[in-house]
Order: C-alpha cells, then sequence, then structure tokens
C-alpha cells in the first residue's frame, strides 16, 4: 500500500475510523481550508487541566512500526496556556507512544516520547499565527528508534534513541488537538496523510501533497445502473454534499458498469502521488450481486481495484491507485481526463 489514507474532508462528513472525542467537540468546518473547502476545527480552551480533553481520533486499518505522517495546520492566534499537545500515536492498547507540543512561549515543536513523560528534542522553526503549516513526522519505533520533524519540508528536529517507552512496538490510531488556545482561538487541520514504507510508493514524506477531492460532473458513455428516482440523471445522484442516500444508483445484476468524467484538477497539481477513487455504497440484501469494484479509464486503458466488499450500512469504499492504469506516474492531465467506473460483483 504505502500510502495507507489521505483525508480531505470536503465531503463533509468525518470518514470511517475518524470522529470526535470530548466535551466541546472539534467539528469539519468550511471556515479555513488549505486544500477544498473543509478542514478539522479544534477547540480545546478552559485552562491548564485540559489536555487532550477534545480531540479528532484516527483509527489505522492495522499497526505500523514505523510511518510518516504529514498534518497540515493553521492557527488563527498566539497560543496562550501551557498545554500544547497537538498529535499523539498510540499503540492497540490506546498507551501514546509519543507525540508533538507547541511550545505556547516560543511556538517550537517539543517532541515527547511516552505519554508526554519525556520531551527528547525541541525543533528550530517558529510557527506563526495564521498561515498553513506543514508539519510531517517520521518515527521508527524501536528501543534505538528515531523521531524526525519537518516543518514546511525542512528539517526542524531529529531524534535518536528510545522511542518505545513501554511494551507497544507498534501504533493502530493517532489523535490530533488544537494547541493550548484560548476560547477565541482555534486550529485547524487539512490534507493529512499516513505513509508507511512497505511498498516502493509513497513509502517516504509526503512532503506537502495536497489531498484534492474530485466531484463527478457529467455521465461516461456507459451508464448501466438504475437511477432512483427513475430517469434521474445519474451523476447528479450521486454528487452531493455530505453525501445522501436520497437519490442513488443501483446495480440490479453484476458486472453492470457506471462511467463518469470528474472535476479537473486546480492547474497548480504538479506530482500526482496517487488517485484513491471512493464511493459510499451498501447492498440491500446478500444476494448478488454484494460486491464492487471502483475503476479507472485514462485514454481506453482502464484498471480496476481489488473486489471491495460492500456493508449492508452505508459506508465508505475506496482503494489507492498508485500508477495509472497501465503502469507509470500520473500526471494531472491523465487525471483530468479520466473517468471513474464503477462495477457491480456477484
Ligand atoms: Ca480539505
Ligand atoms: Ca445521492
Amino acid at each position: 500500500m504505502s500510502l495507507i489514507r489521505a483525508y480531505h474532508f470536503d465531503n463533509n462528513v468525518w470518514p470511517p475510523g475518524v470522529g470526535p472525542v470530548g466535551t466541546n467537540l472539534p467539528t469539519i468546518s468550511s471556515v479555513q481550508s488549505r486544500t477544498g473547502t473543509y478542514s478539522i476545527r479544534g477547540t480545546q480552551y478552559d485552562g491548564s487541566s485540559y489536555t487532550f480533553n477534545q480531540y479528532v481520533s484516527f483509527a489505522l486499518p492495522l499497526s505500523f512500526s514505523e510511518f510518516f505522517l504529514q498534518v497540515c495546520m493553521y492557527l488563527t492566534g498566539t497560543p496562550e496556556i501551557n498545554n500544547g499537545h497537538f498529535l499523539r500515536w498510540k499503540d492497540s492498547s490506546g498507551n501514546t507512544l509519543g507525540g508533538l507540543h507547541l511550545n505556547p512561549t516560543t511556538r517550537l515543536i517539543e517532541v515527547y516520547t511516552g505519554n508526554f513523560i519525556t520531551k527528547v528534542v525541541t525543533g528550530t522553526q517558529v510557527l506563526s499565527v495564521s498561515t498553513w503549516h506543514v508539519i510531517e513526522v517520521h518515527v521508527i519505533i524501536e528501543d534505538s528508534g528515531s523521531i524526525s520533524v519537518r516543518v514546511g519540508a525542512n528539517s526542524d528536529s531529529d531524534f535518536s534513541g528510545d522511542t518505545k517507552p513501554g511494551t507497544g512496538t507498534s501504533i493502530n490510531s493517532f489523535d490530533l488537538a488544537a494547541p493550548h488556545l484560548s476560547s477565541n482561538v482555534h486550529a485547524y487541520f487539512d490534507d493529512i496523510v499516513f505513509n508507511d514504507t512497505t511498498t516502493s510508493f509513497n513509502n517516504s514524506w509526503p512532503n506537502g501533497a495536497k489531498v484534492f477531492y474530485c466531484l463527478p460532473t457529467a455521465d461516461g458513455t456507459t451508464k448501466q445502473w438504475t437511477p432512483t428516482p427513475a430517469g434521474l440523471t445519474h451523476w447528479t445522484a450521486i454528487d452531493e454534499i455530505p453525501p445522501s442516500a436520497t437519490d442513488y444508483l443501483r446495480a440490479t445484476t453484476t458486472n453492470l458498469v457506471d462511467s463518469f468524467e470528474i472535476t479537473d484538477l486546480p492547474a497548480i497539481a504538479g506530482t500526482i502521488k496517487a488517485v484513491i477513487p471512493e464511493v459510499y455504497a451498501w447492498k440491500g440484501s446478500c444476494d448478488s450481486p454484494t460486491r464492487l469494484a471502483l475503476g479507472l479509464d485514462v485514454g481506453g486503458s482502464v484498471e480496476y481495484s481489488s473486489d471491495l466488499n460492500v456493508s449492508v450500512v452505508q459506508s465508505l469504499i475506496s482503494e489507492v491507485f498508485p500508477e495509472r492504469p497501465g503502469g507509470g506516474n500520473f500526471t494531472a492531465s491523465d487525471v483530468n481526463s479520466m473517468k471513474l467506473l464503477v462495477k457491480s460483483l456477484p
């Protein structure tokens, strides 16, 4: 896989495994965004006793002993209170193995191991307010491990040593919170990317990657699914923000394909790290068809995902394509000419 997760928040719902925890909950907000329309708006205030009292939890599909995590953060004001924990990574027992803290006086990132027990290194770059900062961390969890932090793709700190404070040797979740802010000050988070090191694709720093959300804009040439309400133009059944099952497309048998044109990328789009088709889907019964495949058609070259299970509950289904159909890196023009395919499977 390598690219494990890329979060955009631009369909204005919490993705699977992601959600707010605590009182005065963080929300998905359109007040600020680094990419697209939406980001997470974190509020954490009420004094020095509040540390990770309200946060967003991200569950990962597997456990990882080495990872690269990009978090883009925007502060609306100067931090006030000495409780600046904003990122922590946790093992499967919920123990915090390490985290990042924003010092309220210096506004430098301090790196901790354990549940903010041991400060192991302090960064060098001052985080200004009212701007998006790309914060990346590379963690190897071992007795002789390492934690490296970059800000704006520049090295901020490097620690080598014990990054395994207890028995946990891997993480399967991380949390984000607004660092030590007053009630009038917020932090926003967007373009969150988690890479591991298992393949040759996307196995290193996300490097400021932006996560663009491209909606369907027109029907393609193949329209074998059935819209509800009857007669509806197919793409208009699946283009809502947030997703709505008021209108939908239904496959009545297997191997039915619908194809869709999608939004073009912004002109600034550079290297394309991956394309991640995603749909919200459910099955009405356990009778066939009960699975689907998501496909990409680039100039007639077609590739489908693995066969993906569909739940009886409406759920997000997606798969990462690190390369264009037929192989090689995607270009922006590939994406702009691409059609998204959805195929029903037994
Ligand atoms: Ca966004
Ligand atoms: Ca719909």
